[in-house]
């Protein structure tokens, strides 16, 4: 069995899309193992993606995961780094397939719903991070 870490970003949860993304969690079989609602800090943000720091959009990216509350979800089961990279789909928004989170949902590249741990290692140190 693995973990990952879910962020249900402002977006998401400013547009009542929570419901709909734990439903679609639990459709897959996967398990919740924790869930918060929380809102993030600066520095937790600035650390969670730290590999962006020097991106033109990562003020925007940081004040825009500051804006509202989150939700933290530590997801259980077979595969489920790659399972839920599957579910959230690509990064933009405006090219993520219909039928993923990103695709249904995000609305920009930047404003895209869910965040998902993109390899074991990346889920261990965010779960640390974040629960
Ligand atoms: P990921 O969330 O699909 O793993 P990353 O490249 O790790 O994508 O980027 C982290 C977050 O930064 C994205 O989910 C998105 O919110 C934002 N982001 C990524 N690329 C861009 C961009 O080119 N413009 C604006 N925001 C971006
Ligand atoms: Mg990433």
């Amino acid at each position: 069995m693995e973990r990952t870490l879910i962020i249900i970003k402002p977006d998401g949860v400013a547009r009542c899309l929570t419901g709909k993304i734990v439903q679609r969690i639990e459709d897959k079989g996967l398990t919740i193992t924790k869930m918060v609602k929380t809102t993030l800090e600066t520095p937790k943000v600035e650390a969670h993606y730290a590999h962006l720091k020097d991106r033109p959009f990562f003020s925007d990216l940081v004040a825009y995961m500051t804006t509202g509350p989150v939700i933290l979800l530590e997801v259980t089961g077979e595969n489920v780094i790659q399972v839920m990279r599957n579910l959230a789909g690509p990064t933009d928004s405006c090219k993520a397939p219909a039928g993923t989170i990103r695709g249904d949902f995000g609305t920009s590249v930047t404003q895209n719903v869910i965040h998902a741990s993109d390899s074991v290692e990346a889920a261990e140190s965010e779960l640390q991070r974040f629960f």
